[in-house]
């Protein structure tokens, strides 16, 4: 029976998360202790490779494992043949221009003839090219935002989520270039026992991340105003609607997303609606 390698970050932004995922779709792995570069897993036919997340496209692409989870930026910036076969939701951030905050800044062509300073030159190079910007690319291994405060560069071209090393450290986002997600990658050349190990996979990845967007809402509602608060509840299919022992009302349960459950809280309880209660679901399978 074939078993699936999947490669992932052994220390990082990623990890806990990439762990928590198999957790989620029932993958016990055991968490990455600094000394283990291996684990199988007992329920499901994977197992486990611990890797620094700039050596993981390589190893796909070289079918050392079959699969990986690594940042899009770390894809493009190695440009390694490999598939994406999955964004996972998680890792997100964005690659971004930024310059120090006394700059006085005049657009995109403000770069023209600057040196910029980054750990990522090949997606800095495609991104100055199409744009039209001739600049000059300082590479460096890390801490590029100091280069510009020692001089080294006059601005810096690197990874941002929330902003705030940029701000500790005098420096404006300017420009957004590139938006970058954890995802799931896959070597171009696998045997059909193993596609099968990851479309099972897949099938529990889309169950988890559609969970995780939607919500399970109860209510009680007067049965006069059951068609307008049904008429609110988008759901799977319709809302199921369960008679109380007062004959005067039904409780009514459905799906929601997330997002549109604050845009018809009010509209609910103006309808009448009571005891309303939002919970999370932990899988679902459209
Ligand atoms: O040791 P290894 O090589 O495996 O790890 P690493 O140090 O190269 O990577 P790691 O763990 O820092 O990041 C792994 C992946 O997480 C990256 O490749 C991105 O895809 C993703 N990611 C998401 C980030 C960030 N957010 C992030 N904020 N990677 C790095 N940062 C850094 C950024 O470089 C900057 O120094 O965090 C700082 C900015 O953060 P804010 O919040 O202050 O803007
Ligand atoms: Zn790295």
């Amino acid at each position: 029976m074939e078993r699936l390698k999947i490669a992932i970050q052994k220390s990082g932004r990623l990890s806990d998360k990439s762990i928590d995922l198999f957790e989620k779709a029932g993958i016990s792995i055991s968490s990455n202790s600094s000394r283990i570069l291996f684990a199988s897993a007992a329920d499901f036919p994977v197992d486990i490779l611990y890797l620094r997340d700039d050596d993981i496209p390589q190893c796909v692409a070289d079918g050392v494992a079959d699969c990986g989870i690594v940042g899009e930026n770390v894809i493009w910036e190695t440009g390694k043949q490999v598939e994406t076969i999955e964004k996972l939701g998680f890792g997100k951030c964005r690659l971004s221009l930024a310059i120090p905050r006394d700059s006085q800044y005049t657009g995109l062509d403000w770069f023209n003839g600057k040196k910029i300073a980054t750990t990522y030159p090949n997606i800095l190079k495609k991104v100055l090219s199409e744009n039209a910007i001739k600049a000059d690319i300082h590479v460096i291994s890390g801490s590029v935002e100091i280069c510009p405060v020692i001089g080294l560069a006059d601005a810096i071209f690197d990874i941002v989520s929330t902003g705030s090393t940029l701000l500790s450290n005098g420096l404006v986002e300017k420009e957004q270039m590139v938006f970058s997600e954890a995802v799931m990658i896959k070597n171009g050349n696998l045997n059909a026992e193993k596609e099968e190990i990851i479309k099972k996979l897949l099938f529990r990845i889309h169950a988890i991340k559609a969970a995780k967007s939607n919500k399970y809402i109860l209510l009680n509602a007067p049965k006069k105003n059951l068609d307008k608060i049904i008429s609110l509840l988008p759901g799977m299919k319709s809302p199921s609607v369960v008679p109380l022992a007062d004959g005067e009302w039904v409780s009514v349960h459905s799906v929601v997303k997330e997002n549109q459950f604050w845009e018809i809280i009010d509209q609910l309880q103006a309808e009448g609606a009571q005891g309303i209660l939002v919970v999370p679901i932990e899988k679902m399978i459209l």
